[in-house]
């Protein structure tokens, strides 16, 4: 379900700046292809649907939209670290805690495309620093995200990038899940495992596939999601289980996969680069590809 939000301005013929009851401020498009909802705290897509689809992302009913922690759903981005920071840091990075600028928003025949920022000045206790990040929305008849890591000061700087992309499914138990990789750590046994792909969420899986695959497929029982990646080195497989965090309602498990685009061992940036994660994603009928194919 999706947020009640008030309407404050247009932005384009087809994108309006929204508010919600706790002042968070949202991007909601709906363009001839497709709507999609953004938030501005986090930089974060909650929503995306193509017309005539389902949709693409879970939000979680449960989600706190006041800005004091990081929103349960749909992709959030996690930098400039993954997991858990140093002491006292927190978990996945401080720009999903953040409020990014919007920096632009055009509209082509292909769709709406978003360029959002995140830089020193906005983030409490990192002024001074001298790094940008940006994220390119594109929503379209696919949707494309672009995530820019770049250094603009004079050291190498060390960074790791994920977007942590909350997949909807009608049963998790009942998707197929192709193109991770075989091998993998196991986040929850902290140990190595090979294993061919199988779709057992019985029971919570946390995984980092470290030779991953540039494309993968949610086998759904009537549609196939697909996902390319590029800029990665890593995939993430989440899904907590039954156990659930406070803002995942006791039954919301099993309504989405956690498929996270992710760069965890990049070699320190150095001054004056840039890293860019691709995640394009696009969703069809098994039935329509299957004609298509005889
Ligand atoms: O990406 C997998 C993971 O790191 C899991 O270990 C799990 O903690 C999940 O992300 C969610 O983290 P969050 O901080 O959003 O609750």
């Amino acid at each position: 379900m999706l947020p009640q939000l008030t309407q404050h301005s247009a932005l384009s013929p087809r994108a309006q700046l929204m508010y919600n009851d706790a002042g968070l401020a949202f991007i909601r498009v709906d363009n001839a292809h497709a709507s999609a909802l953004i938030s501005l705290f986090g930089g974060q897509l909650l929503h995306y649907q193509r017309h005539g689809q389902r949709p693409l992302l879970w939000l979680s009913e449960a989600a706190v939209l006041d800005g004091s922690k990081a929103i349960r759903g749909g992709i959030p981005i996690c930098w400039p670290w993954f997991g858990k920071g140093a002491e006292g840091q927190p978990q996945h990075g401080f720009a999903r805690l953040q409020s990014w600028h919007l920096d632009g928003l055009e509209e082509t025949e292909t769709g709406t495309h978003l360029t959002l920022v995140l830089t020193p000045e906005l983030c409490p206790g990192h002024q001074g620093e001298q790094w940008r990040l940006v994220l390119e929305i594109e929503i379209g008849a696919d949707l494309t995200l672009h995530l820019h890591s770049e250094n603009n000061g004079s050291d190498p700087m060390q960074i790791q990038a994920a977007l942590h992309s909350y997949f909807r499914c009608a049963h998790v138990q009942q998707c197929r899940i192709e193109g991770l990789g075989h091998e993998y750590f196991d986040s929850l046994l902290q140990q190595a495992c090979s294993k061919r792909e199988e779709t057992v969420f019985k029971e919570p899986v946390d995984r980092i596939y470290a030779t991953p695959a540039p494309i993968t497929r949610i086998h759904h029982s009537r549609h196939e999601t697909r996902l390319r990646h590029q800029g990665h080195d890593s995939l993430v497989l989440w899904n907590p289980g039954s156990r659930v965090p406070a803002d995942i309602p006791p039954l919301g498990w099993s309504d989405f996969v956690c498929i996270e685009t992710a760069i965890l061992e990049l070699p320190p940036l150095a001054a004056g680069d840039r890293h860019t994660l691709t995640l394009d994603c696009s969703e069809r009928d098994r039935q329509t590809s299957y004609i298509k194919q005889i």
